[in-house]
């Protein structure tokens, strides 16, 4: 598959079960560009996580979850022992009048359910992997590191 195809979305753990929820985050970054939920219920013993990839005009032919740079989306983490985060994820919408959608994740394992603001700054879009961020870790992006 080419970038002028589409795109290859690979980097995926065995036991991920990330194929229960896909969805639109409308623009969840506010750059105008349409972005992707990708929610992982099994990832991490069933704790969960969700993948945020931003839309780009430049999109490439594939991308590796495994290596996602913090300008190309995040990943939100479950630390709840079975909690199941990402079981299913939607945009709501700018639920908060702020120009910016806001997604909704279900984590019926832990009996809860989350609602996050979008924001400009989302995804370390203003420091990088910078090992002294409190959100960006090991060079990895993450964002809420434990819902
Ligand atoms: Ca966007
Ligand atoms: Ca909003």
């Amino acid at each position: 598959m080419t970038a002028n195809e589409g795109i290859r979305i690979q980097g995926f753990r065995s036991g991920d079960k990330f194929d229960s929820s896909l969805a639109s985050a409308e623009d969840i970054n506010g750059n105008g560009i349409t972005d992707l939920l990708i929610g992982a219920q099994g990832y991490g013993i069933n704790k969960g996580a969700v993948y945020v990839i931003y839309g780009r005009t430049d999109q490439p032919s594939r991308i590796d979850l495994s290596t996602l740079p913090s300008d190309k989306g995040f990943k939100i983490l479950g630390s709840i022992t079975s909690g199941t985060v990402g079981y299913s994820v939607r945009s709501l919408g700018d639920i908060n009048q702020d120009g910016v959608t806001d997604i909704i994740i279900g984590a019926p394992g832990a009996g809860k359910v989350y609602v996050l603001f979008g924001s400009n700054g989302w995804g370390c879009d203003t420091c990088g992997t910078s090992s002294t961020c409190s959100i960006c870790k090991s060079g990895y992006n993450y964002k809420y590191n434990g819902l």
